[in-house]
């Protein structure tokens, strides 16, 4: 892990904090063109295309009758799973639903005399959850997707994942969707399984919004079918970054950098602190850590690639370096974290305090665990129950709330020069219509 000292340098000229800011910038534009290829095929042909695409890239034989998970298949996934793992699953399931009911939106209305004005909230009609398939196939990012679109009212949740090499679709991630609500699972993936869902095809249903982490070529597809349907965000490599003050122990920042970096090799962990010994020392603590890591082979790509400890001039710096990079996770391992609260405005969720590792919120706590990554903490907010619902606004006047404000509609429209608009006030402005009579 490199150490980087912006005690004394502007971070406009700091080579590294500017690499780390533009991370998140642009998609490989290499995959583009199979990409679009493969949009296009789905639409034309449907189901023929997706299945032969699933025997190209996953060496699975779909056909209509097998490519939906049946309810006998997740019956069975249901005795694979360890009981203190299902346990653990239900209660996810449960604290997740229960964070995510407080972001439920009402519709309200307003009223004046003579007049009705409002915004009515209307969930979604269907959604599709894409899941990876292989190891990153997470059972938390199940329930993270699922549960905010149930607790919203879309009625139906419809799950892909593709079934590599193998019918059998991670019993973990089938247990998951079932106890957070799914309605469908598909075992088609790739981007022409996001295709399928985007459009329909004869057995696979289309939905209005396509959800959840997948490749590159998942993640390309999402962006050019986003108008077709509507996609969360274009999610990258997870990251972290850790605020340490002297009062961090050293092991636990270590492994909370690493419980990144293991992710994946484009994963980024971050230390800033204003300790140049506390930096030190976490950095001992990591190399430790990494030799005996299972996935150190990604940990130590990762660490190589996206790996850096910054060291400030004071924490409220700290802070300043943290908005610079707006990291999908940002932990305060300090003694007073909630004292820096209000210096904090870019990252996508906040841990507070030494014992609240990412860990927890990756699984278990409530909040969201799908969050803006590559920088897009600056724009972006968590996944939530507001993320599938439409607002749709309502007006209504009577006769008298019509004469109350037509005069200013009239002026408006004349002004602009659009007749058609004036005279729909005009026609219903009595007075104003010159009646012929007929002598
Ligand atoms: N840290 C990942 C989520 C995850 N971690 C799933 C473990 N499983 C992105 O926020
Ligand atoms: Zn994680």
């Amino acid at each position: 892990m490199k150490i980087v000292d912006l005690r004394t340098e502007s971070w406009e000229k700091n080579s590294e904090l500017l690499r780390i800011k533009n991370r998140g910038q642009g998609l490989e534009s290499k995959y583009a063109q199979s990409v679009l290829e493969i949009i296009e095929n789905v639409k034309k042909f449907g189901d023929s295309a997706v299945f032969s695409y699933a025997k190209k890239f996953d060496k699975i034989e779909l056909t209509p009758e097998n490519v939906r998970v049946t309810e006998e298949e997740i019956e069975e996934a249901f005795k694979k799973v360890e009981p203190e793992v299902l346990e653990a699953i239900k209660v996810a399931v449960t604290r997740v639903r229960k964070f995510h009911e407080h972001q439920k939106e009402n519709s309200y209305f307003v009223t004046e005399p003579g007049m009705l004005l409002g915004q009515k909230v209307t969930p979604l009609e269907s959604a599709g959850i894409y899941v990876p398939g292989g190891k990153a196939s997470y059972p938390s990012s199940v329930i993270m997707n699922a549960v905010p679109a149930k607790v919203a009212g879309v009625k139906k949740v419809v799950m892909i994942t593709p079934a590599i090499g193998s019918f059998e679709v991670n019993p973990y991630s089938l247990v998951a969707a079932k106890l957070s609500g799914v309605d469908e699972i598909y075992r088609v993936g790739g981007a022409h399984g996001v295709a399928a869902i985007a459009f329909g095809t004869e057995s696979i249903p289309k939905v209005d919004k396509i959800v959840g982490p997948g490749n590159i070529y998942v993640a390309l597809a999402k962006k050019f079918l986003f108008g077709t349907v509507d996609i969360d965000m274009v999610a990258g490599p997870s990251e972290i970054l850790v605020i340490a003050d002297e009062s961090a122990n050293p092991d636990w920042v270590a492994v909370d950098l690493l419980s990144q970096a293991e992710h994946d090799e484009l994963a980024g962990s971050f230390l800033v602190t204003h300790g140049e010994e506390v930096a030190k020392a976490v950095i001992d603590a990591l190399e430790d850590r990494l030799k005996k890591l299972k996935r150190r082979e990604i940990a130590e790509k990762s660490i190589e690639n996206f790996g850096t400890a910054f060291i400030t001039r004071d924490i409220y710096h700290s802070c300043e370096v943290a908005n610079i990079v707006a990291p999908e996770h940002l932990e305060v391992a300090t003694k007073e974290p909630f004292a820096l609260l209000d210096h904090i405005k870019n990252a996508g969720a906040i841990f507070l305090g030494h014992y609240t590792c990412e860990s927890l919120g990756d699984y278990i706590l409530g909040p969201n665990h799908v969050l803006p990554t590559g920088g897009s903490a600056k724009f972006f907010s968590p996944l939530g129950v507001y993320d599938f619902i439409k607002r749709s606004s309502i007006l209504y006047v009577s006769k008298e709330g019509f004469k109350q404000i037509s005069e200013h509609a009239r002026n408006l429209a004349e002004c602009e020069g659009l007749e058609a608009h004036r005279l729909a006030v005009e026609v219903r402005e009595a007075i104003k219509i010159p009646i012929k009579t007929e002598e």
